[in-house]
């Protein structure tokens, strides 16, 4: 499949997951809205229609807790019950948890990585670019600049109390790289108490052997159950909650997000006071990377609270320095030489030189298993885009070249077996879609891999 079929298919995917100004995450194992693959999501449509861009972060935002937080999921109030698990009914309504929004639940109540200012301000800029709708991006960042102040304040503040410049979790589920081995340590320590019986049905639509463990799945349940417990409050959250880890690649993303907001803040008139709270963060986001780097690993490392120890482990988030865009030359030179060599990119039995979510030689890696080693278009877009960030145009070109040699495949898979090229997960996922149409839309792209 050739750049333009690429586009048409991705189009296609994207229209047809498109649920009336929301956009489903995937046909079947997905059937609810998600944060993070929203914003991707409108990075990609940002390059078909700006209003559906604008709206598919806006509809999201409608969702936002009264504390700033965006849930993790939307759900899908049409979807039938047997499509999902855990549905709206294992999380909290209004009543349990004082923060949410008022009826009964219709979003999860963990979040998720902060891209949506990253995405907002992307569509003001494609809008810009294609000579179109700028003034209708313009008003949207208007409208939702508020909101997503709030969001990064509540980041900065509830879930870094510490104002270490690293974001807590509280869930896997949070860092979106659900089963990578960055949590397994912390995840052992967990001690899982009385769940109700409950069925996955993600292995209705996916083979085991790429979705996470029964082992992880009811760690997952507990956690939620205890989470539910507390009412979702952060506050108790920091004295109980069994796992607490400061993820490094959300608090990267919050680094860019934060200097996309301050862009923002500037394009709709923000107070300056604003800008200076901003500086602050993406100065105290930079330090708390810095101060995660783990030279053994020439990668940064995730922090386990709980335990009082760092979390090290070969996986994609450990480029987190990469997309905060780390001011330490001498971490960035090491993150190239981690990337391009065996550990990452640069094992030869490779199908396409494309980094693993976790390094073929991290001990726990599964080069079928989700987040344990398969390829993901999406962390590859990020990484992409920070690279070109970083002035690294020459590795961006390449990342993007051989990315859009797999997706040629047309099935736009959730992610990919490094080895083989199979596309496995999901197929037509829409964030893979939406990055899809994004780099073809880069100017100078041809679509063709050069080494
Ligand atoms: C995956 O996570 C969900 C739970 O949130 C699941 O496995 O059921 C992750 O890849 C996550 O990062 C992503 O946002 C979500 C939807 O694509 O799927």
């Amino acid at each position: 499949m050739g750049p333009e079929d690429i586009v048409a298919r991705a189009a296609a995917v994207l229209r047809e997951n498109d649920m009336g100004g929301w956009t489903r995450a995937s046909p079947t194992l997905y059937p609810h809205q998600w944060s993070w693959d929203s914003a991707f999501i409108a990075i990609g449509l940002a390059h078909l229609d700006t209003g559906r861009a604008a709206r598919e972060i806006g509809s999201l935002l409608e969702h936002q807790w009264d504390n700033g937080k965006i849930p993790h999921i939307v759900f899908n109030p049409h979807a039938p019950p047997e499509s999902y698990f855990p549905g709206p009914e294992h999380w909290a309504s209004a009543a349990d948890a004082p923060d949410s929004p008022t009826g009964p639940a219709t979003t999860s109540g963990l979040c998720q990585p902060p891209v949506h200012a990253i995405a907002a301000l992307r569509i003001l800029r494609v809008a810009e670019a294609r000579s179109e709708d700028a003034a209708q991006a313009r008003a949207f960042l208007g409208e939702v600049y508020p909101k997503l102040l709030a969001w990064h304040r509540y980041l900065a503040t509830s879930r870094d109390p510490e104002s270490s410049g690293l974001v807590t979790i509280f869930h896997p589920w949070e860092s979106g790289t659900d089963n990578s081995p960055r949590w397994t340590p912390a995840l052992e320590r967990v001690e899982v108490g009385e769940i109700p019986h409950y069925e996955r049905l993600d292995l209705g639509h996916v083979d085991p052997s790429e979705r996470p463990t029964g082992y992880e799945y009811d760690r997952f349940i507990w956690l939620v159950e205890v989470i539910k417990g507390t009412g979702y409050d952060d506050e108790v959250l920091f004295t109980k909650c069994p796992f607490m880890a400061k993820d490094v690649l959300a608090s990267a993303i919050l680094v860019k997000a934060n200097e996309a907001l301050a862009e923002i803040s500037g394009v709709v008139g923000a107070p300056e006071e604003d800008r200076a709270t901003l500086r602050a963060w993406i100065e105290r986001g930079r330090k708390g990377l810095d101060e995660s780097w783990n030279p053994d690993l020439g990668l940064c490392s995730d922090y386990d609270l709980r335990a009082g120890e760092p979390l090290p482990a070969r996986t994609i988030a450990g480029f987190a320095p990469l997309i905060a865009g780390s001011e330490r030359e001498d971490h960035l030179e090491s993150l190239m030489l981690t990337l391009d060599s065996p550990l990452f990119a640069g094992d030869d039995d490779l199908r396409w030189p494309l980094p693993p979510s976790t390094s073929p030689q991290e001990k726990g890696f599964l080069p079928r298993s989700y987040w344990r080693g398969p390829v993901w278009p999406v962390i590859n877009w990020l990484l992409w885009w920070s690279l070109e960030g970083a002035g690294e145009r020459k590795r961006a070109d390449r990342l993007k070249a051989y990315s859009l040699a797999q997706l040629s495949d047309g099935c736009f898979g959730e992610y990919y077996e490094p080895f083989t090229g199979e596309a496995l997960g999901s197929d037509d996922q829409s964030w893979t879609a939406a990055v899809a149409l994004d780099w073809l839309a880069d100017e100078g792209s041809n679509g063709k891999p050069a080494r």
